[in-house]
């Protein structure tokens, strides 16, 4: 690791993520399971400050209630014992096969009711663990027939399944706020809430819609090949970005998981550079956990599956260092300038002028010289170019 993380930098791990024992759609398990307790020494070793986990991650699904607070027990010994705290809770609601068609937008009723009753079940231990963030990932929520799914009522059920949970959070005074994570497919055919901005416009529509955000990950929004920076820009414009799942992934295909930066290297520099530094004239930031959601590869062992951690962060750090050189280089600044990007925050009216202003403005429009307007260049190529020289450390 070329970096070494502190606990200002609030990493945080799935325990999914390194637990995974790499069993996929071809073949078995490639690794043994791992001690959910060992991963938290291990990541606390490594200089992570946080982990997250499904329910189903630390207890085993069908564990009695014994089983469960034994293990629990033992889980918050292991929290006490390095100070790793947990972030975020989330719920397993798509492998066991009663999911099989969706936990909250099921066809079977009865289903819809067993998987609401798992997820307030674990939103009381979310909040007994002093979590901030409830992460709704809705993987089995879906279909691969179009025949096969009232989309009407599927959207009824989604949100009245969020709402409810939010009316739930709110009632019991927890400080959760729930994050809805978007994925466009896998393992369903089509998945509902599929990018960023299905997931907003859900959220709109809701009662409790002031508790309930956004968990976006950089490869889901890149399966659907879409742009994870712009997503997030969008996310947090709607003071919706709730929390991150950072990882890689390499163009349109199966969901990779990979390392963050082991995918589109130089999109995750503007990733780090939207979270580090902001929007260029400021507005919302993101100020929450930097939190990876990716897979060891199924070629991996023990030691590459704690490389592979500590190249998350070590990644993380360098594009910091290199994001913020490239905002402090007055080179960049200029450039900046040049390219309008600053002046993109003027508001177009000035200030109280009205509409009816400006269509008296005859400069405005009749007399706009618009092909003088229109030769300019705005230099966006040699700005990338600079942030590409800062990206590769070549400045
Ligand atoms: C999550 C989450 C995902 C999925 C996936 C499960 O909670 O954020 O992306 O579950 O990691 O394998
Ligand atoms: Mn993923
Ligand atoms: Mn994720
Ligand atoms: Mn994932």
């Amino acid at each position: 690791m070329v970096r070494k993380p502190t606990p200002d930098d609030k990493f945080s791990f799935g325990l999914w993520t390194v637990g995974w024992n790499a069993q996929d759609q071809f073949g078995s398990a490639s690794r043994p399971w791992l001690d959910p307790v060992e991963s938290v020494h291990k990541l606390a070793e490594l200089g992570a400050s946080h982990v997250t986990f499904h329910d189903d991650d630390v207890v085993p699904f069908g564990s009695s209630d014994a089983e469960r607070d034994k293990i629990l027990d033992r889980f918050r010994g292991a929290l006490a014992e390095t100070g790793i705290t947990v972030e975020m809770v989330t719920t397993n609601t798509f492998s066991h096969p009663i999911f099989k068609d969706g936990g909250f937008t099921s066809n079977d009723r009865r289903v819809r009711r067993y998987g609401l009753r798992k997820v307030i079940r674990n939103v009381d231990l979310a909040a007994s663990l002093g979590a901030d963030t409830f992460v709704m990932w809705g993987g089995r929520e879906g279909a691969e027939y179009d025949s096969a799914k009232d989309l009407n009522a599927a959207h009824d059920r989604y949100a009245e399944g969020i709402d409810t949970v939010a009316a739930y959070i709110k009632d019991k005074g927890y400080g959760l706020r729930i994050a809805i994570e978007p994925k466009p497919n896998e393992p369903r055919g089509d998945i509902l809430l599929p990018t960023v901005g299905h997931a907003l416009a859900l959220i709109a529509k809701l009662e409790h819609g002031d508790i309930v955000g956004l968990n976006p990950e950089t490869g889901h929004e890149q399966m659907a090949g879409l742009n994870y920076t712009s997503g997030i820009a969008q996310a947090l414009w709607a003071e919706k970005l709730f929390h991150i799942d950072l990882n890689g992934q390499r163009s349109i295909k199966y969901d990779q998981d990979l390392v963050f930066g082991h995918g589109d290297l130089f999109s995750a520099f503007a990733t780090v550079d939207l979270i580090e530094n902001g929007f260029p004239s400021g507005g919302p930031r993101y100020d929450g956990p930097r939190h990876f959601d990716y897979k060891p590869s199924r070629t991996e062992d023990f030691q590459g599956v704690w490389d592979s951690a500590a190249a998350n962060m070590s990644t993380y750090l360098l594009l910091k260092e290199r994001a913020l050189a490239f905002r402090a280089d007055p080179e960049v600044q200029a450039a900046l300038e040049e390219s309008g990007v600053l002046e993109l925050s003027q508001p177009t009216l000035a200030e109280g002028e009205t509409l009816a202003d400006l269509l008296a403005d005859r400069s405005a429009y009749e007399d706009l010289d618009v092909d003088a307007v229109a030769a300019r260049g705005f230099g966006f190529v040699r700005l990338n170019q600079l942030a590409l020289e800062h990206a590769l450390g070549a400045r």
